[in-house]
């Protein structure tokens, strides 16, 4: 990369830290000492590529995939400024409905506890109207009152004719305004630079809570 382009880069990497993992509603997480950003969608909605993408590692969310931690939440402090939060995956289709449902108190307890949250990314496939669980986090998150910014993954798979009323259905559907939906795809690099902007944004914002 050219001095120049690096110089335009939003979000610069230069540190990543695993910091661990919360497993249960109120168990362990880190201490509040940088804001975070969250990372919700529905299994395979392309999260983990999106997070390589974002911080240009290839296997940033390897950690999210070793059998036994997909279930829960794992912090990792980027460039010691903010806390990126990698949600577990929701609404895997091969599991029972009782197993479905225990992202709900991991998930919604983290987000309505956390002090330095101060946004989330909710990842929704651009190919598909979002499932009922899509709608759940979202209307979570609209009730909760959190800056949320929606990454559109996988848009490389759309046709060019079809695109631009496909991400205006989707942002219907969303309930959220079209600026605020980012086309995303981790096969182009489309979105990373405008999706890193947009964190860097959050991160920069005072506390959303008691607004
Ligand atoms: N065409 C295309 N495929 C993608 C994109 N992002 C992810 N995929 C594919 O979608 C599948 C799921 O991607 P992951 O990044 O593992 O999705 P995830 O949400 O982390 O999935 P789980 O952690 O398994 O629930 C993989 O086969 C990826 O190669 C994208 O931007 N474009
Ligand atoms: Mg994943």
């Amino acid at each position: 990369m050219t001095a120049h382009a690096a110089a335009r880069d939003p979000l610069v990497i230069r540190t990543i830290e695993y910091l661990g993992p919360m497993a249960a509603p109120g168990g362990w997480r880190p201490p509040e000492a940088l804001p975070e950003i969250a990372f919700a969608g529905r299994s395979n909605v392309g999260k983990s590529s999106l997070l390589n993408t974002l911080v240009r590692r290839r296997k940033l969310a390897r950690v999210s995939h070793t059998p036994g931690r997909t279930r829960e939440i794992h912090f990792f402090a980027v460039n010691d400024v903010f806390t990126l939060v990698d949600l577990p995956g929701y609404g895997y289709a091969r599991v029972s409905k009782a197993r479905k449902a225990e992202w709900k108190p991991l998930i919604e307890g983290y987000l309505g506890g956390s002090g330095p949250l101060r946004g989330v990314v909710q990842l929704l496939d651009a190919r598909h109207p979002p499932t009922d669980d899509d709608l759940d986090m979202l209307d979570f998150l609209a009730e909760l009152g959190v800056p949320t910014v929606v990454a559109a993954t996988k848009v490389d798979k759309l046709r060019a004719a079809e695109r631009p009323a496909r991400l205006a259905e989707l942002a219907r559907q969303s309930g959220m305004p079209d600026d605020e939906v980012v086309p995303f795809s981790s096969v182009t690099g489309e979105g990373r630079d405008e999706l890193a902007a947009a964190i860097v944004d959050l991160v920069g914002q005072p506390s959303w809570r008691g607004r």
